[in-house]
């Protein structure tokens, strides 16, 4: 069942953010509530096999900092053992563009943040045009896993994220993930194809 593999799988933070973007889906009861229901409607269309997957797993990154520490690759292995860390100076960022390969409607975006202290997460389909989705301050040092759900289901190929902190500390990531229910299993539908740009 959808919801409850989230909930058990990942611990859905409070949205922390101290300027909620207008459609931020809050973990508030009522939140999690209707998220049930959704889950529910899908058992009750016959389609128990939804799951979650991680679109950008393995996906290509591009690094826009430089690097100190890992690999940007090592931000979408899957793996939290492994993270990449970037450092500019004074004024210490992180910051990188996974491309799906194809425009996908997306349901939650996971990060393993590692010494950071704010992060923005950005969306587009074209990869010129950007849509910010989420903006979050962390208590130092950030090293901690935060996750967003967008039940909207928007659509986006590229996702950017970028974090710093006001440390001489490098700024790190573990994981960023995008997921979405198996669509094989619960719309049928697998994207749309390359080219829309
Ligand atoms: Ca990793």
């Amino acid at each position: 069942m959808v919801i409850l593999r989230i909930l058990k799988r990942r611990e859905f933070s409070l949205d922390q953010d101290e300027s909620p973007q207008p459609q931020e889906a809050d973990m508030s009861m009522a939140t999690i509530w209707r998220f049930v229901v959704c889950g529910l409607s899908l058992l009750a269309a016959g389609r128990a096999e939804a799951d979650l997957v991680n679109l950008a797993l393995n996906k290509p990154v591009t690094a826009l900092t430089d690097t100190v520490s890992g690999a940007p690759e090592e931000v979408v292995d899957g793996l939290s053992e492994t993270s990449w860390w970037s450092y500019q100076g004074t004024v210490s960022s992180l910051s990188f563009v996974v491309d799906l390969g194809r425009i996908e409607p997306f349901i939650a975006v996971l990060q393993q943040a590692r010494q950071t202290s704010t992060f923005t997460v950005e969306i587009s389909v074209d990869g010129n045009s950007w849509r910010t989705i989420h903006q979050q301050s962390l208590a130092w040092p950030g090293n901690v896993e935060i996750s967003f759900l967008r039940l909207e289901r928007p659509r986006a190929r590229y996702f950017r994220y970028a974090a710093s902190n006001a440390e001489t500390a490098y700024v790190g990531i573990a994981e960023f993930q995008v997921f979405d229910t198996d669509r094989v299993f619960v719309d049928d539908f697998e994207g749309d194809p390359v080219g829309l740009r």
